[in-house]
């Protein structure tokens, strides 16, 4: 019997379409081992969906003025469609705002709380009088007690990425409403994730830890040292899966509850497809089995920002319930960042895949082909359009893409495009097939241990040892002297090239299909059983050579990175307008001409130069937090405006009678301000 596997890629969150980073992350890695799994034979389901809850959802859609579903609605079809276009190739792309997601959900819920599975708890959560609503921790802003950032939210603080919890925040405020919220009591129902606390230890260290990635292990590692805590599976929402229980009222399930639930409900809709299904398929691909020989073996495919969930806390709640298999690796990766920042949908900073379907239209092996080049696989790397271009010009079209096409034009040239008979074999060529044979099996165990760059790697040398077979050969010259020999190394190239095309399929499956139109062939399984090793017969023929991979234009990375650059044009940051005043208010604030006499370093303190400015009339002390942007021996004699009635304070012992005025640059450098001609000191400003 073939070995069940179920295989899931993280849900993505319907409230932004998908971009590359998602790709090289979840979803690419996913796609080359399933494909690679079913050629092999194996039982594979590939399931996946929007996870269409959650608070950002419900933000998204109040910043658009329409309704969370709206939202959902929206990018479900946008995300669906890229990632078919794409050539991802899920059994299924369902959703988690489907009926049949929320009933699977809830009699989750339920056989764990009816088999006293959860902990109910009061506890005082922030709740907004004014909105009427309890506040989920992402509509909760306020001071990062660590950093200081002044906008960090009630579950992190993206600046110092420091994990919170609401009330860690110095002066909260609604993001609703604006005003600072108060705290009242709720019940919600917890899953006492530290009962579990050896039983995850064992199953991920003891039993999984040599196995799985060191960067997963080493994450859960670090949740296990630290305790696991009980953990609310339950909020105080309205958008989301209902909390099937009485007196649970205006309460969801938490969305990481539900969300990997959603692979199970995706399975369940697969099967609602297919004709005269049971209803109970699915069962096969989730519960454990009579015979643990026949468990399928659960792969999930995720990010590593979601290493805990899938982890730690979505295998709690399979064992709480007591009848489904867990998982068997979670092959996280780490990030891919772009042209030098990090990915970032809020800020715009992307390449998104339907945009990149469009502006390169059927170029999808070529993105495929780079991102499985650079994926993030032990540690995080980076996307550059200078880099696409390099490898898709020097590897994929010069090295895969120019021995296919030698190979069509020379059968032309020589043989009308009909291959050639074996007619005087020799070693070397039977040596070109068995090497292909025997990097294939190699690339194949590297996509089972998830190492698919690597295993790219070795497909690619499988092209490079047909182009030089090639070269070496040079069948062009044997052809007056010789023809027997170039029939036989042209055959031999043909049936490598065929052979090859379905190698390259996990990773190039438009490539491959577009090898197989030419070689006017059905398609190969070479990681099959039976394979016919030289598939193609003597006097077939082949079509017309065409181009598989056309060179990219500087002209097209121009137009994308300059793309990009608009992207941060738009995205700098002005500081909020402040309330008005009135002129009576302004009047009232002495700014004046000043210049710096003298400037030095203040002791201890990174920031913070002291300065003695003349204003005419006296000469001042100020201590101004420029440090970082100024040499002291630079701005002496530099004029500056100073607001001189503020009230003196103590900076580090040394008092300090007025303030600089400095403009912020995006950048958060502090540049001077200053007349535009030298003015008398102690000049007034208005
Ligand atoms: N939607 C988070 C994310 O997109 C979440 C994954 C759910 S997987 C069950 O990163
Ligand atoms: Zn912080």
């Amino acid at each position: 019997m073939p070995q069940r596997y179920t295989v899931t890629s993280a849900l993505p969150y319907a409230n932004g379409p998908i971009h590359i980073g998602h790709i090289a992350g979840a979803y690419l890695p996913a796609d080359i081992y399933v494909r690679y799994r079913k050629l092999k034979g194996d039982d594979v389901l590939f399931v996946c969906g929007s996870d269409e809850h959650g608070v950002p959802i419900t933000i998204t859609a109040k910043n658009e003025g329409i309704t969370p579903q709206q939202v959902v609605d929206k990018y479900h079809k946008l995300m669906g469609d890229a990632f078919r276009d794409f050539g991802i190739a899920f059994d299924i792309y369902s959703r988690t705002s489907l009926p049949l997601h929320h009933q699977t959900a809830q009699e989750m819920f339920t056989a764990i709380y009816n088999k006293g599975g959860f902990v109910e708890q009061e506890t005082e959560q922030y709740f907004d009088v004014e909105a009427n609503t309890f506040l989920a921790d992402r509509y909760i802003e306020g001071t990062c007690p660590k950093c200081g950032n002044e906008k960090a939210y009630g579950d992190q603080c993206e600046k110092c990425g420091t994990s919170l919890t609401p009330t860690d925040l110095i002066n909260p405020k609604s993001k609703l409403s604006g005003n600072k919220p108060i705290l009242k009591s709720t019940k919600n129902w917890f899953l006492p994730l530290e009962k579990y606390q050896q039983q995850m230890w064992d199953y991920i260290v003891e039993t999984h830890g040599k196995e799985w990635k060191d960067n997963v292990v080493g994450q859960c590692k670090s949740w296990l040292n630290q305790g696991l805590q009980p953990r609310a599976m339950t909020r105080d929402l309205n958008w989301g899966v209902k909390v099937p229980l009485e007196g649970a009222d205006g309460k969801v399930l938490y969305v990481w509850f539900d969300a990997p639930i959603g692979y199970i409900s995706a399975t369940k809709d697969y099967f609602t497809l297919i004709p005269n299904s049971t209803g109970n398929e699915w069962e096969k691909y989730w519960k454990k089995q009579a015979n643990d020989t026949e468990n399928s073996k659960l792969i999930h495919f995720i990010g590593k920002d979601n290493i805990v969930f899938h982890c730690i806390i979505f295998p709690i709640t399979l064992l709480a319930e007591g009848s489904y298999i867990l998982p068997d690796n979670v092959p996280a990766n780490e990030f891919l960042n772009l042209e030098g920042d990090k990915l970032s949908t809020s800020r715009n900073w992307a390449v998104w895949l339907h945009e990149y379907l469009v502006d390169f239209p059927n170029k999808q092996d070529e993105l495929r082909y780079v991102l499985a080049s650079i994926a993030p696989e032990t540690k995080d790397s980076e996307f550059t359009w200078k880099d696409y271009q390099a490898r898709v010009n020097n590897e994929l079209a010069a090295i895969l893409g120019n021995f296919v096409n030698r190979v069509l034009v020379l059968t032309h040239k020589f043989y009308d495009g009909k291959v050639p008979p074996l007619a005087a074999e020799r070693e070397s060529d039977t040596e070109l097939i068995t090497n292909l044979l025997a990097k294939k099996e190699e690339a194949g165990t590297l996509i089972e241990n998830y190492r698919f760059r690597d295993a790219l790697g070795v497909l690619m040398d499988i092209c490079r040892s047909g182009n030089k077979y090639l070269t070496d050969l040079e069948p062009w010259k044997t052809f007056k002297t010789d023809p027997d020999r170039t029939a036989t190394v042209l055959n031999t190239t043909l049936q490598f090239t065929a052979l090859l095309a379905s190698a390259i399929e996990p990773f190039l499956p438009h490539t491959s299909n577009k090898i197989y139109d030419l070689f006017n062939i059905s398609p190969l399984n070479i990681y099959g059983e039976n394979l016919k090793l030289l598939p193609l017969s003597i006097g077939h023929q082949i079509k017309e050579p065409k181009i598989l991979f056309e060179q990219i234009t500087d002209e097209a990375i121009a137009a994308q990175i300059e793309k990009l650059h608009q992207t941060k044009l738009s995205q700098q940051m002005f500081p909020e307008i402040k309330p008005e005043i009135t002129y009576e208010y302004f009047s009232k604030l002495d700014i004046r001409v000043g210049t710096i006499l003298t400037a030095e370093k203040v002791e201890k303190a990174d920031k913070l130069l002291k300065l003695s400015v003349d204003l005419g009339f006296e000469v001042r002390t100020v201590v101004s937090g420029i440090a970082l942007f100024h040499n002291p021996s630079e701005i002496v004699g530099q004029q500056v405006l100073l607001l001189a009635n503020l009230a003196p304070r103590k900076i580090k012992g040394i008092e300090s009678k007025g303030m600089i005025l400095m403009a912020e640059d995006k950048d958060g450098k502090l540049n001077f301000t200053s007349p535009n001609a030298v003015t008398t000191p102690g000049a007034g400003v208005s």
